[in-house]
């Protein structure tokens, strides 16, 4: 036997890096055997007396998880016969503390029950408490009783039929629409175990600028087989729809939703469409704006054109989800405004199955933005969220940016409308406005690249968006906790020092990227740079337009001295923001147009302030390097190399928007770089070069 080999073979197999494709369902044995012998004598049998799919989904997800981490097979069986030591999943609709997808899991005498009133309550429960395992928390006297506080919780990809993403970082599209209905891609199921697993219970499987071709027979067999993955875990399939599909593809003259010919086709359509999937969940739509069509190029509104949808979709219980992002081609108008504008005045007209989903912020996912002003505004009209996954604004797939603290950011924001703590959170799980649907959506951020989501630590964000839209109560420390023990390291010290730095990181991005309420210095591909773009089809997508930098200052007014967009929040909030003294830092140029030489509270002035951000933030990367380092031994090598890579890709970008801000916005200021920091080495020329090579890409 060539001992050389197989030395070389057990090594290399023993080494074998982690590709990141389990993301956080790894399930890698526990080290500590005590603690493994603990959980195993609570882990003889699984005890499932039931056909069900979707508890037999359960039931199987239990037994991977528990091989993984005890090292043992655990048996499912009908009956443990009267032993301890058995966890035993059961159905009970007589639960009052339960909603319909809630769990209670008790541990009394050795046996460990988990109860739902549904199939799908103890799914969610046989994943929590795997979390359980996996972060290594105690079973002793278990008891965990948790039901989602949104109804519907969703992922929206934004794929086309060419397996591009518009704004995806990871690879191509999960969906093989070439391939489809006849090949399953395995890893469609891999897909629905993870979603599973942190309770995403619908996703929207194309771009919301739709193709028609989704709605034809051909593409409806496709996104059918999606869904019979899919359904043992819990997931219902949505479409996103092309408003003119009765002209594309029904061959009619118009697709006015007033039209009865155009009505009639979309419950026809509606009709074919339950024939495939029994159990659609129903539409998203993308209607006037950005140049898709919609109701108003027939002279109606969005209400009319939701209403059409949602009446074909009735009958068999789907909804429609209408997007609030519209904005008109008016440079003069603020483009922060259109939205509220547009569709406060339809509140009370939707029909009952319609949810209008609004952006976290009022103008498309800046690094940072106030809440979008719609919120609480429309007490008769369910309003749902949408934030987003894939970081379009902040880095793509190169730039460490944790997002819970950006959806937590949002939701914790008081609209006042009905006095103080009447936060969003509170209006989009429906309890200030008693709400009969409720809706939470992330742009997702995964694709093909074996890792899902690109960066490693991506997928943070990913389980984060899963896990708040579950309950938006969890923190993000929590969170990051969680995810970084389920997923990298249980070593304690290194759980600590990568949940901080995941903890930092936003803030580190925005005070780099977009400090003190700035927002849009980007064009085109939305990746680098570009303060001074001041030309394009519409003065609402040049960068200009946003910051206003002039000889005196910087940010957009909109107080009542400018567009006046405050006066569409609750007068609380308009308060703390319309002055300049009172105005969060974080939002200053959001709101305020503030001189260059004017002190704020930290002492300093706007300029000096500014630089001190861009500078440190640029700096914090360097620290993020250290940090990261400092954990190598208790990382996977493939995971520490490729997040390490990233980390010196930013570091350098993090200089170059830097120095692009800075060397800017000093041609208005007229100041000198304050101490101790240095001028930038480059110019202004050199960097605006750079810039011009990554738009080319
Ligand atoms: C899907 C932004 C993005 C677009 C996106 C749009 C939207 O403008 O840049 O790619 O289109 O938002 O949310 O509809």
């Amino acid at each position: 036997m060539n001992y050389k080999i197989v030395f070389l073979f057990l090594f290399s197999t023993l080494c074998r890096a982690d590709d990141g494709y389990r993301l956080w369902l790894k399930y890698d044995p526990i080290k500590d055997a005590g603690q493994r012998a603990a959980y195993a004598r609570s882990a003889q049998f699984i005890v499932l007396n039931s056909t069900s799919p979707v508890l037999k989904t359960a039931a199987e997800e239990l037994q991977t998880g528990l091989q993984g981490l005890l090292g043992k097979t655990v048996p499912i069986v009908a009956n443990a016969g009267g032993k301890t030591g058995s966890i035993v999943l059961t159905v009970n609709p007589n639960q009052p503390q339960l909603n319909e997808e809630g769990y209670q899991i008790l541990n009394r005498q050795n046996t460990i029950t988990i109860t739902g009133k549904t199939g799908f309550g103890v799914l969610y429960g046989a994943f929590a408490l795997l979390r359980h395992l996996q972060t290594r928390q105690s079973i002793a006297q278990l008891s965990l009783t948790s039901s989602p506080k949104i109804q519907h919780r969703m992922l929206n990809h934004w794929d086309n039929t060419d397996a591009s993403i518009e704004r995806g970082y990871a690879g191509e599209s999960l969906w093989k629409w070439y391939e489809l209905p006849e090949r399953i891609d395995p890893r469609y199921r891999e897909y629905a175990r993870a979603n599973a697993s942190i309770g995403i219970n619908g996703t929207v499987v194309n771009n919301v600028n739709a193709s028609s071709r989704f709605l034809t027979a051909e593409y409806l067999q496709k996104v059918a087989a999606l869904a019979n993955v899919f359904r043992p875990y819990g997931i219902k399939i949505y479409l996103s729809v092309y408003f003119p599909a009765p002209k594309t593809i029904g061959g009619l003259k118009t697709a006015d939703p007033l039209d009865p010919e155009v009505n009639q086709w979309w419950a026809d359509k509606a009709n074919e469409i339950y024939k495939f999937i029994p159990d659609f969940g129903g539409f998203l739509v993308k209607a006037n704006s950005e140049g898709q069509p919609g109701p108003q190029d027939y002279g109606r509104n969005h209400a009319d054109g939701a209403n059409m949808l949602a009446k074909a979709l009735a009958p068999h219980k789907g909804i429609v989800i209408w997007r609030a992002f519209v904005y008109k081609a008016d440079g003069k108008a603020d483009r922060f405004k259109a939205a509220y504008d547009e569709f406060k005045p339809l509140d009370g007209q939707f029909e009952k199955n319609v949810i209008v989903q609004v952006k976290n912020g009022p103008i498309d996912f800046q690094p940072r933005e106030p809440f979008s002003p719609i919120f609480g505004m429309m007490p008769k009209t369910p309003l749902g969220m949408e934030f987003q996954l894939t970081q379009e604004y902040l880095g793509f797939a190169t730039h460490l940016v944790y997002e819970a603290p950006i959806f937590k950011e949002c939701l914790d924001s008081d609209t006042y409308v009905s006095g103080k703590g009447s936060t969003v959170a509170k209006v989009i799980d429906g309890s200030l406005h008693d709400y009969t649907m409720t809706a939470i959506a992330g742009v997702a951020n995964t694709g093909s690249d074996r890792n899902w989501t690109g960066h490693p630590l991506a997928q943070a964000n990913w389980y984060a968006f899963g896990r708040l839209a579950w309950d938006h109560t969890l923190s993000s420390e929590v969170l990051a906790d969680e995810w970084v023990k389920m997923t990298l390291t249980n070593e304690p010290s290194s759980v600590k020092t990568v949940t901080d730095l995941l903890l930092k990181s936003r803030e580190i991005y925005v005070n780099y990227n977009t400090p003190l309420g700035l927002s849009r210095p980007w064009t085109g591909v939305h990746f680098a740079p570009e303060p001074w773009q001041n030309r394009s089809s519409r003065p609402d997508w040049t960068a200009v337009y946003y910051h206003r930098a002039d000889s005196v200052g910087l940010g957009f007014d909109r107080t009542a001295t400018g567009s006046n967009a405050l006066a569409q929040y609750r007068p609380e909030v308009q308060r703390q923001w319309n002055n300049p003294e009172t105005c969060p830092l974080p939002y200053l140029l959001w709101f305020h147009h503030i001189a260059w030489t004017k002190k704020l509270n930290t002492g300093r002035t706007l300029w000096d302030e500014l630089c001190t951000r861009f500078y440190t933030g640029a700096d914090s990367v360097g620290w993020l390097q250290k940090q990261w380092a400092s954990v190598k031994k208790d990382i996977d090598p493939e995971t520490f190399a490729s997040v390490a890579g990233r980390l010196a890709t930013q570091q350098k970008e993090a200089v170059w928007w830097r120095d692009a801000w800075v060397l800017y916005l000093q041609e208005f200021s007229k100041q000198p770089i304050p101490a101790p920091f240095k001028k930038p080495e480059r110019t202004l020329k050199e960097v605006k070069e750079l810039v011009n090579i990554y738009q080319l890409r």
